[in-house]
């Protein structure tokens, strides 16, 4: 009786643990993404304690794997690297995403067609209709970063291709954005639960 009430109250008041994977192309930020959203969310935490060092940040060959806890859910957030040979290994994520945030370099006008192409594979193999989609537009704290109306003209056509999609302007080195942007997606997340 004992273990089946404590079952019981296990289930409904244990937080959600969401899977989230991070894709994107080389070099777009999706590592300093991952440090700086466990950096800001750890302060929002925990005060007192030490903070953790920031990665050395080198290209990722495999995946970097971080557990980071919101309000309202807990999310393994799942960087995979975005090398073209190493983008084949995505697919074997799939299966397991609650949710997908993709990073394009918002100051790199001359690949936005390989992340369209990117974008638009990973649309027709798995059902964007179910699973929150947040694209992050990083660095913005550049000044090479394409003005937002350009981005939208390019971008365009994939906003309307998926229901739950967010498109998100940021930046890794500052913070700016990743709060809204995951916050954005968690929100999203546990509504497609119910
Ligand atoms: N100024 C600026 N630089 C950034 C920002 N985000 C990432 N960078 C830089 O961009 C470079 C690539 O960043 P990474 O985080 O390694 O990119 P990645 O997407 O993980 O790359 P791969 O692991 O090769 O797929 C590094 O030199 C970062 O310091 C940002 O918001 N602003
Ligand atoms: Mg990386």
């Amino acid at each position: 009786m004992f273990t089946l009430f404590t079952g019981l109250w296990q289930k409904f008041t244990k937080k959600a643990e969401h899977t989230v994977l991070i894709l994107g192309l080389d070099g777009s930020g999706k590592t300093s993404i991952l440090n700086q959203l466990e950096q800001l969310l750890f302060e929002s935490h925990s005060r007192s304690a030490e903070k953790p060092k920031p990665a050395l940040i080198i290209p990722t060959i495999g995946q970097n794997s971080k557990l980071v806890k919101t309000k309202h859910a807990d999310v393994r957030l799942l960087d995979l690297g975005g090398g073209a040979t190493i983008r084949n290994i995505w697919k074997d994520y799939y299966n397991e995403a609650n949710g997908i945030i993709f990073v394009v370099d918002g100051t790199n006008v001359e690949r936005f067609p390989e992340a369209i192409a990117e974008i638009t594979m990973l649309m027709h193999t798995i059902s964007t209709n179910n699973i929150p989609f947040l694209v992050f537009f990083n660095k913005h704290d550049q000044l090479a970063f394409i003005p937002s109306s350009e981005l939208r003209n390019h971008f365009e056509e994939i906003r309307s291709t998926a229901p739950k999609i967010r498109f998100q302007i940021c930046s890794a080195k500052t913070g700016e954005g990743l709060i809204d942007g995951l916050s954005w997606l968690v929100f999203m997340m546990e509504e497609s639960k119910t």
